[in-house]
């Protein structure tokens, strides 16, 4: 839908025109998955699929939401103040909004009337390409541009992952709210999300583009293991502190590592932390692989990432797996791993400009033929953070 369509709708829904029409992205991760809750470094940049929104001012103290992508015509609504999540299931998807509001009013801010919003989202829901942190900061954008609140962006990123943590239940990092928040076009952010310093690199891939490539398998990561995983890599953390003076797994070296599984002492445990360590090297060389231009090298990476996720964190599946062993094997084709939480979602590929159609068409037809329903595929366009679309 464009500015006018979206326009047009929200007079049909509301009855009144809407005033100002805002955009925030969704995110894809070149490298350095599973790390950001282990101090680790990540490696994501902004997208162009994401969520808009139709904003316009009551007076009452009505907060009105409605959305286009949910199947029914419902218009959901709380006031101003009311700081307990929504529990009915038809409601339910109000509470990444209503969790931004929440944050903000327990940090101090201060709301003086309500508004309604008409919502759209061409990011589609539970493809792994971070839909809840393009809401989250569509949301803390609007909130703040509206109501003219002193929030530095950085803040509204960390009640972001806030919300996820305290109000919807999932444990996640910050590394969705971050690249979403503090995207910029045609560059990837490295984050260390140990002392949250970050730099911005451009993301020249001479030839070569990201490929999205999602399962279509929806993943909803409150039901999946992500939760376990996390605690996984923190109790394998506090059987290290035994033998080891270190606050993260982000701080350690692969030797350093090795040298001193003995005190982790099992199995899955040793193999999720080897994931959150390596990972994060291997994020570090990525960002020197295309500093060098060296393209060929933050493939390797990025195909190493998908592995490690498959066999020693165990969060890929048969889908992720399909369509990353499909795309190694089509010519012009530098990496390609799962991205995000996993389980489902999508992943990306590294690929040749001039040979995008037919990888399209041959991991496409594999993945079909594998699965027995369609993948799909967006090429990856670099964009900034949340903005208003004039
Ligand atoms: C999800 C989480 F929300 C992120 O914080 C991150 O942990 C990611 O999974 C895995 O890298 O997207």
């Amino acid at each position: 839908m464009d500015k006018n369509q979206l326009l047009d709708q929200f007079k049909q829904v509301f009855g009144v025109n809407g005033q100002r029409v805002y955009f925030s992205p969704g995110r894809i991760n070149i490298i350095g998955e599973h790390t950001d809750y282990n101090g680790g470094n990540v490696f994501p940049c902004a997208i162009s699929l994401g969520t808009y929104g139709v904003y316009v001012p009551r007076s009452d103290k009505q907060i009105r939401l409605y959305s286009e992508n949910m199947k029914n015509d419902d218009i959901e609504s709380f006031e101003i103040g009311d700081l307990k999540p929504e529990t009915q299931a038809k409601s339910k998807w109000i509470n990444y909004f209503k969790g931004m509001v929440v944050q903000l009013l327990q940090h101090g801010y201060q709301f003086d009337h309500g508004f309604d919003l008409l919502v759209y989202g061409n990011l589609p829901y539970g493809a792994g390409l971070s839909s809840s942190a393009s809401i989250e900061l569509l949301m803390g954008y609007i909130l703040k541009h509206e109501f003219k609140l002193d929030v530095e962006q950085l803040d509204l990123v960390k009640f972001g992952q806030k919300v996820e943590n305290d109000f919807i239940g999932l444990n996640s990092g910050i590394m969705d709210q971050f690249a979403v928040g503090m995207g910029k076009k045609d560059n990837a952010i490295l984050l260390d999300t140990n002392t949250m310093e970050y730099h911005y690199y451009p993301l020249e891939l001479n030839d070569y583009i990201v490929v999205i490539m999602n399962t279509n398998k929806e993943h909803s990561l409150i039901d999946s293991k992500y939760n376990e995983r996390r605690e996984q890599t923190e109790e394998a953390l506090r059987r290290l502190q035994k033998g080891l003076d270190i606050k993260s797994l982000g701080e350690l070296d692969e030797d350093t590592f090795d040298q001193h599984t003995y005190l982790i002492n099992d199995d899955i445990l040793i193999r999720r932390a080897r994931h959150a360590v390596i990972e994060n090297q291997r994020t570090l060389k990525a960002k020197q692989a295309l500093l060098d231009q060296d393209l060929v090298t933050l493939g390797h990476l990025i195909n190493a990432s998908h592995i490690s996720l498959q066999y020693d964190y165990e969060v890929s599946g048969k889908e992720l797996d399909t369509l990353a062993s499909t795309a190694w094997r089509q010519p012009g084709v530098l990496g390609a791993r799962m991205i995000g939480g996993g389980f489902g979602g999508s992943a990306i590929a590294i690929v040749k400009k001039d040979q995008v159609e037919t990888f399209k068409k041959n991991v496409g037809d594999t993945y079909k033929k594998e699965i027995g329903y369609a993948a799909e595929f967006y090429n990856a366009e670099i964009v900034d953070g949340p903005h208003e679309i004039k």
